[in-house]
C-alpha cells in the first residue's frame, strides 16, 4: 500500500523569509510537491506515531497539495493528521492547533499575501511543535535535502473527504477533519474581554472587516458577527475563494484601497480592518486615521494590559529590525526590553518560548503575541476592539494622544518590485562595500552617523544570522534600511525603509511622504536606484 517513487533532486529554494514559494505551475510539475514534502520529512526525526497538523488558506491547488501531504504523512509513519475542514486553516489557527493538541508539527499551504489562482502563487512551509515557523537549522536541512533526494514514499489510497468532519483511516494513520475555527475562537475568548466588546457593538459601534476573499472570512464571521454580535454585513468578502476573487490579498493601502477610501470618507464606520491571504497580517484604520503597523505594535504594547489575557503586564517586546523604533520607547517607559530581530516571524519563536517577549511585530502589518507562534491578523483586530472598548475613545484620539506622549516615528516603506535579480544583488553588494566609508559623509545636507549590515545574535540559542539589511543612520536619529525580499516569486524586490523621529507635537501631523521627502530623495540617489534598476519610482509605497 506504500509506494516508493524514484525521483531526482529539484529546483527547491534557498530558505527565504517563509518557506517555499513559487508560481502554481511550478508546484503542478510531477513530483514537485512530493519532493519538497519528503525533503521536510527526511529532515525531521522521531515523529513515528505523532500528530501532524495540515491546512492552508484555500488558494488554488490547496486541496490537491493537502491530499499529497496526507498520503505522504501516512507513508512516513505519522500516527495522525489533523486537517481543517475544506483544507482550511489560517496560519495563526494552524499554530494554535499545533500547540493545543501537542502536535509534532504542521504543514501550512499558503503564499500569504501573494495573489492566487492557476497563474498565481502557491507555497508550503513547515512549522515545528511550538507552533512557529521552522528555525533556520531545519530550513537549511530541508534545502540541503532537496539537492540530494532520490525517492519519496506515498500511500496508495483514495483521497480523503476534506468536507466531512470526523475521523477516517489512511493506511496505518488516522485523519481527523476538524472545524478550522473552533480551537482558535476559544483561544481568542480566553484573551479578550468579549463582554466589553459585545457591549461596544450593542451600543452602536460600527466596523467593516474586509476578509479579502481569503482565509479569515470564516473566523471573522464566527467571532465578530457571531460571538461579538456585530451586525451581519460587518465582515465583507467573507468567502475564501481559490483566486481571492482576482485580487491581491495584501491588506495595504494599495490593495485594500476601497476600505481605505471608505474610512477616509463621510460614511466611515468607527473601525476598518482587513487581513491577508493566510490571516496572519492586519490592517487597522480608524475613521479618518490610518494606523501604521509600527505604531500599531507600539500602541498595542502600551495598552495590552487592558485585555484580560495580558492584565499582568508584558514581559518584553520584540520587533523586526526594519520596524520603526516606536515600540522601543514604549518598552523604555514600561521598563522592559525591546528586542530587534531579522525580518520574519521565525526569529520571535525563541524569545516567546522562554518568556523574554510577550508582544511582537513587524512593519509589514504583522502583530502577535505569545498566544501562538505566528503573527495573527484577527488577534490584532480583536486587541484593538478590546482597547477601544476599554478606553471609550476613537482610534484617531488614541493615536494622536500616543504621538503627543511618546513622539512620532514618521515611517514609510518603498518597494521596487520584480526588478532584475542581478541588478538588485549588485546594488546591495556595492552599497555593502561602501558602508564603512559612509560615516562622516553628508547626503542632501544630512550627515551619516553610522552604517552597518544588520546581524542578529539569538540570545536564546546563540545562533548568528548575518546580512539581514543595510542600515544607514543619519544625524538626529533618522534611518534608511535596504534589503531584498525573501518572499517574492518573480525577479527581486528591493525594500527601502525610511524613518525619522519627530518629538515636536506641533509637527506631528504631516503626511509621511512629505515629512520624509528629504530622506526619500537620499534613499534613491545614494545607491543610484534609477541608474541600476531603471526605476525612478517605487511600485508600492506603504
Ligand atoms: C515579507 C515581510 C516580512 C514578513 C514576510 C512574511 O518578507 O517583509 O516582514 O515576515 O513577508 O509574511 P520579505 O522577505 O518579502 O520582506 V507573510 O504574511 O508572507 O507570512
Ligand atoms: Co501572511
Amino acid at each position: 500500500m506504500i509506494r516508493t517513487v524514484a525521483t531526482a533532486p529539484f529546483d527547491g529554494q534557498k530558505p527565504g523569509t517563509s518557506g517555499l514559494r513559487k508560481k502554481v505551475p511550478v508546484f503542478q510539475q510531477p513530483n514537485y510537491v512530493e519532493n519538497f514534502v519528503q525533503s521536510v520529512f527526511d529532515s525531521l526525526s522521531d515523529f513515528e506515531g505523532e500528530t501532524l497538523v495540515v491546512g492552508g488558506d484555500g488558494r488554488f491547488y490547496n486541496r490537491e497539495a493537502i491530499q499529497k501531504v496526507i498520503k505522504m504523512a501516512a507513508a512516513a509513519g505519522f500516527g495522525r493528521v489533523m486537517v481543517g475542514k475544506g483544507g482550511i486553516l489560517s496560519t495563526p489557527a494552524a499554530s494554535c492547533v499545533i500547540r493545543k493538541h501537542g502536535a509534532f508539527g504542521g504543514i501550512i499551504l499558503s503564499a500569504s499575501h501573494n495573489p492566487g489562482g492557476p497563474h498565481g502563487d502557491f507555497g508550503i512551509k513547515y512549522n515545528i511543535g511550538n507552533g512557529g515557523p521552522a528555525p533556520e537549522k531545519i530550513t537549511d536541512a530541508i534545502f540541503a535535502r532537496t539537492k540530494t533526494i532520490s525517492e519519496y514514499r506515498i500511500a496508495d489510497v483514495p483521497d480523503v473527504d476534506l468536507d466531512r468532519l470526523g475521523i477516517t483511516r489512511v493506511a496505518n494513520m488516522v485523519v481527523d477533519v476538524i472545524d478550522p475555527v473552533e480551537d482558535y475562537a476559544e483561544l481568542m475568548a480566553s484573551l479578550f474581554d468579549f463582554e466589553a466588546i459585545r457591549a461596544l457593538f450593542a451600543g452602536g459601534f460600527t466596523m467593516r472587516f474586509d476578509a479579502m476573499s481569503a482565509v479569515t472570512g470564516p473566523y471573522a464571521k464566527a467571532i465578530i458577527e457571531g460571538t461579538l454580535g456585530a451586525p451581519a454585513g460587518t465582515v465583507i468578502n467573507a468567502e475564501p475563494l481559490p483566486d481571492f476573487g482576482g485580487h491581491h490579498p495584501d491588506p495595504n493601502l494599495v490593495h485594500a484601497k476601497d476600505l481605505f477610501n471608505l474610512m477616509m470618507g463621510s460614511e466611515a464606520p468607527d473601525l476598518g480592518a482587513a487581513s491577508d491571504g493566510d490571516g496572519d497580517r492586519n490592517l487597522i484604520i480608524g475613521r479618518g486615521r490610518f494606523v501604521t503597523p509600527s505604531d500599531s505594535l507600539a500602541l498595542i504594547a502600551a495598552n495590552a494590559h487592558l485585555a484580560p489575557g495580558y492584565k499582568g503586564g508584558i514581559a518584553g517586546i520584540a520587533r523586526s529590525m526594519p520596524t520603526s523604533g516606536a515600540a522601543d520607547r514604549v518598552a523604555d517607559k514600561l521598563g522592559i526590553k525591546c528586542y530587534e530581530t531579522p525580518t520574519g516571524w521565525k526569529f520571535f519563536g525563541n524569545l516567546l518560548d522562554v518568556g523574554l517577549a510577550t508582544i511582537c511585530g513587524e512593519e509589514s502589518a504583522g502583530t502577535g503575541s505569545n498566544h501562538v507562534r505566528e503573527k495573527d491578523g484577527l488577534w490584532a483586530v480583536l486587541m484593538w476592539l478590546n482597547i477601544l472598548a476599554a478606553r471609550g475613545e476613537s482610534v484617531d484620539a488614541i493615536v494622536v494622544d500616543y504621538w503627543r506622549g511618546y513622539g512620532r516615528n514618521y515611517y514609510t516603506r518603498h518597494d521596487y518590485e520584480e526588478i532584475d535579480a542581478s541588478a538588485a544583488e549588485g546594488l546591495i553588494a556595492d552599497l555593502r562595500a561602501r558602508l564603512a566609508s559612509l560615516p562622516g559623509q553628508s547626503f542632501g545636507g544630512l550627515a551619516v552617523e553610522r552604517a552597518d549590515d544588520f546581524a542578529y545574535d539569538d540570545p536564546v540559542d546563540g545562533s548568528m544570522t548575518t546580512k539581514q539589511g543595510l542600515r544607514i543612520f543619519f544625524e538626529g536619529g533618522s534611518r534608511i534600511v535596504y534589503r531584498l525580499s525573501g518572499t517574492g516569486t518573480a525577479g527581486a524586490t528591493l525594500r527601502v525603509y525610511i524613518e525619522r523621529f519627530e518629538g515636536d507635537p506641533a509637527r506631528q501631523d504631516q503626511d509621511p511622504q512629505v515629512a520624509l521627502a528629504d530622506l526619500i530623495a537620499i534613499s534613491r540617489s545614494l545607491p543610484d536606484i534609477a541608474g541600476r534598476t531603471g526605476r525612478t519610482e517605487p511600485d508600492v509605497i506603504t
